[in-house]
């Protein structure tokens, strides 16, 4: 019965098969890092009306780390001033910031906080501050009132276009894909050598 012979063979090419789609559904959740799924103000959106709240929601938990978190909300551009008092608060995966804001023009919210697989995850964005007729504005600070922020404010972030996973992390990545290739690669070369001892 040649065909069962042949189906008898095949079996453990399935089962390497099947261990490959295992290792790389495996890493493929380990290479997905924490992403900003909104903001609030929206990025590039005109605000006519006091926010009160500035806040960042994330895909994954962030850490509750005091000295890892910071958001500052700063404008106009023009003349910069700084609003809010701390450097945000994380519930979930959100950080938030209560900031009145002051003077019309192009605004800056700055922000870092650091996700619960402890990758850092930082950027910015601006929006147009363009008050309704009557809505209070704050006269904000000269300096940030967020201490850990010091650095981060002081000397902008390199390019603001784009949200800040390290590079490592990006190693870590290949590694891990990598890593399942291999292990599949292995798989195939046991199930061969199998083969050809049974023929
Ligand atoms: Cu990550």
């Amino acid at each position: 019965m040649p065909s069962l012979k042949i189906r008898r063979h095949r079996a453990p090419l399935v089962v390497a098969i099947a261990l490959g789609v295992v290792l790389f559904g495996a890493a493929g959740p380990a290479s997905a890092h924490n992403q900003v799924t909104g903001t609030v103000p929206a990025d590039g959106s005109v605000v006519t009306e006091q926010p009160g709240t500035f806040s960042v929601s994330t895909s994954d938990a962030l850490l509750q780390a005091e000295t890892g978190n910071a958001m500052v909300v700063s404008g106009p551009a023009s003349d910069p001033r700084y609003y809010g008092e701390g450097c945000g608060v994380v519930t979930g995966g959100t950080l938030a910031l209560d900031a009145q804001l002051g003077q019309p023009g192009t605004y800056t919210v700055t922000w870092r906080a650091i996700s619960v697989d402890s990758h850092v995850i930082s950027d910015s964005y601006e929006f147009e501050w363009a008050p309704s007729a009557g809505v209070p504005l704050a006269e904000g600070t000269v300096e940030p009132s967020c201490a850990a922020a010091g650095s981060g404010t002081n000397t902008p972030a390199p390019d603001a276009g784009s949200s800040g996973t390290e590079p490592a992390a990006a190693l870590g990545d290949v590694l891990w894909i990598g890593g399942g290739v291999l292990a599949a690669l292995v798989a195939v070369l046991l199930t061969v050598v199998l083969l050809r001892r049974k023929s």
